[in-house]
C-alpha cells in the first residue's frame, strides 16, 4: 500500500478518493477538507473568536486541534451532563487535551451550576435523556458564546453525522429541519452563529486523524445512546457506502448544493423574546425559556443513577431528531 501522494508507505487506505496516503498526506488532505468547508461556506476568519464545544470525543477534538493548527482563535467549552462514568472519564480527557497544549478550556457542570444531570431530567421530564441533553447543550452553547463575545460556536459535527441526519429530515420530509441543515447558521436575534468545520470528513478520517497524532478521546460511545435513530441510519448509510464508495459524501453535498438553496425561505426564526430569567433568546408563549424551566421542574429532585435509565430505555419515546 503506496501513498498516491509521495509513493512512500502508506497507513490508511481511503476508498472514497480512491487511494492510500501516508500520515504526512493524510494530514494534508484533512486540512485541505476542513480549509475547504471554512472557506466555500464563509464560516469565519482568523480575526474571529471560536468557540470549539468539546466533549471528550474524536470529532470535537480532532477540530479543536486542527483549527489551532491552522491558526485560529479557538478555546474549548465543555458542559458536564452528569452521565456518570462517561462524562468523569471525558472531562478528563478534554481537560488533559487543554493542558498539553496550554489551550483555554471552561468547563461548566450541569449539576453543580444549575442543580440537575441529564439521567434525572430524563427522569422527570419521562422523555429520552437526549432531548434533556440536546436543549442544555444548546442553550449553554449560545449563552456562554454571548457572554464570553465569541463570534462563533464550532461543534465537531463530521459527514456522518450530517448524512445520517439528512437522512432521518429526509424519511420524514421534515422541511423545517432540512431547511436549517446546513454548514453554517449565521448569527441572529441574540444566537451566535454555528458552524460545523468537519462537514468534508468522515467519522473513520477524524478517528484516524486523533490515532495519528496521539490524541488520546472517549472510544466509547455514551451509555444514553443506544438504540438511538441516529445510529440506525448511520449503519444503513455504512453499507451502502461499502458497497458504493462516496455515496454518503454524495448524498450530503448534493442536497447542499442542489436542495438547500430552494429552501432558503424556510429559514426563517420563530419570533423570539428573552427570557425573563437569562435573558436567552426564546420562542413560544412562556416568559421563561425552555432550560429555565427544565431547571426549575429538576430542582430539588433526587439524583438518578445512569443505570436506571439505561435499562429503561428501550420503552421510551425516541427524540425526533434522533440526537
Ligand atoms: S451525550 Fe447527550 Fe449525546 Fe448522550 S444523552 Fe444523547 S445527546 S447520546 S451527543
Ligand atoms: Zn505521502
Ligand atoms: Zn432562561
Amino acid at each position: 500500500m503506496k501513498c498516491r501522494t509521495c509513493r512512500g508507505p502508506a497507513v490508511i487506505d481511503l476508498p472514497r478518493h480512491n487511494a492510500n496516503f501516508c500520515a504526512e498526506h493524510f494530514f494534508e488532505l484533512c486540512r485541505r477538507q476542513v480549509t475547504k468547508a471554512i472557506d466555500e461556506h464563509a464560516m469565519f476568519g482568523t480575526d474571529d473568536r471560536i468557540l470549539v464545544a468539546v466533549s471528550g470525543g474524536k470529532d470535537s477534538l480532532a477540530v479543536w486541534d486542527m483549527l489551532v493548527e491552522l491558526g485560529y482563535r479557538a478555546d474549548g467549552y465543555y458542559i458536564a451532563l452528569g452521565i456518570g462514568d462517561y462524562s468523569e472519564e471525558s472531562r478528563e480527557i478534554t481537560e488533559r487535551f487543554a493542558a498539553e497544549r496550554g489551550l483555554a478550556l471552561r468547563i461548566e457542570s450541569l449539576r453543580d451550576d444549575h442543580g440537575f444531570d441529564v439521567p434525572t431530567a430524563a427522569k422527570v421530564t419521562g422523555r429520552v435523556p437526549c432531548s434533556a441533553c440536546g436543549l442544555s447543550k444548546r442553550h449553554l452553547f449560545d449563552r456562554a458564546a454571548r457572554e464570553g463575545g465569541y463570534d462563533v460556536v464550532v461543534t465537531g459535527h463530521n459527514l456522518d453525522d450530517e448524512a445520517a441526519v439528512l437522512f432521518g429530515n429526509a424519511l420524514r420530509w421534515d422541511v423545517e429541519y432540512l431547511a436549517r441543515q446546513t454548514p453554517v447558521l449565521e448569527a441572529g436575534d441574540g444566537f451566535p452563529r454555528k458552524a460545523k468545520p468537519l462537514v468534508r470528513l468522515s467519522e473513520r478520517e477524524t478517528a484516524a486523524w486523533c490515532i495519528l497524532r496521539g490524541i488520546d478521546y472517549v472510544i466509547e460511545e455514551c451509555p444514553m445512546a443506544a438504540g438511538n435513530r441516529h445510529l440506525q441510519y448511520k449503519e444503513l448509510l455504512n453499507a451502502l457506502e461499502e458497497k458504493s464508495p462516496g455515496s454518503k459524501a454524495a448524498f450530503y453535498s448534493g442536497f447542499l448544493d442542489r436542495m438547500s438553496p430552494l429552501l432558503a425561505d424556510d429559514r426563517r426564526r420563530d419570533v423570539l423574546h428573552r427570557c425573563v430569567h437569562c435573558d436567552s433568546p426564546t420562542g413560544g408563549e412562556s416568559e421563561v425559556c425552555a432550560f429555565c424551566r427544565l431547571v426549575e421542574r429538576t430542582r430539588g429532585q433526587e439524583a438518578v443513577p445512569v443505570e436506571m435509565l439505561v435499562k429503561k430505555k428501550s420503552r421510551s419515546r425516541t427524540s425526533r431528531r434522533g440526537d
